[in-house]
């Protein structure tokens, strides 16, 4: 599913995010930028250790920032790792810390003249975020910065399955 705002183009694919031919993949990491499973796993994987090697040097990221290394061996030319919250029932300020972690993440891209960038759906593996909430949470965050900032051109969510897919697809329909 693809939809345009102004001028910028928002995408939900079903993939592999560490497949990615776009200029930045976003990271679903953890306060200590330790690598982990999930999607940070494979993306360590898939881009060699000087991925980590950047990370120790920055050394840490808060609950719902986000900071930048380079794409080591990806294709991807930049990693933005964003730290979303762990779901704790969903009123612990989960919404919000999700929030600010896609819009930390897209405020490094503006920075970086990064226009072309592609999330996965933070927050809804081993941080436990039920799809049908997150995605509308994720789906508002970035539809509201594209509406004010045409320097990105395009997001696409890479969703890992298809009932991330459908959730997705879902929260944006009634969006
Ligand atoms: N491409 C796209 N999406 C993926 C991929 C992939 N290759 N692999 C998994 N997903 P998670 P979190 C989906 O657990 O919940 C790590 O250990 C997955 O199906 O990766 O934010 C970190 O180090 C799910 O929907 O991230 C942290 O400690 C989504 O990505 C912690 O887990 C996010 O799942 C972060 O937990």
């Amino acid at each position: 599913m693809k939809i345009t705002i102004n001028n910028s183009i928002l995408e939900l694919v079903v993939g592999d995010i560490t497949k990615e031919e776009t200029e930045a993949i976003v990271n679903a990491a953890n306060s200590g930028l330790r690598g982990g499973g999930g999607v940070d796993g494979a993306i360590h994987r898939a881009g060699g250790p000087q991925i980590m090697e950047e990370c120790r040097k920055i050394g840490g990221c808060p609950t719902g920032n986000a900071v930048i290394t380079s794409g080591g061996c990806l294709k991807a030319k930049y990693v933005i790792h964003a730290v979303g919250p762990v779901y704790h029932g969903g009123e612990m300020g989960e919404a919000e810390l999700l929030a600010s972690a896609y819009q930390n993440s897209l405020k490094r891209a503006s920075e970086n003249s990064i226009r072309n960038i592609s999330f996965p759906s933070l927050s809804t593996g081993a941080y436990g975020y039920p799809f049908d909430e997150a995605a509308p949470v994720a789906l508002k965050t970035v539809i509201e910065y594209l509406k004010r900032h045409d320097e990105i051109g395009q997001v696409r969510f890479v969703l890992f399955g298809a009932d991330a897919y459908r959730a997705y697809e879902s929260a944006l329909r009634g969006i």
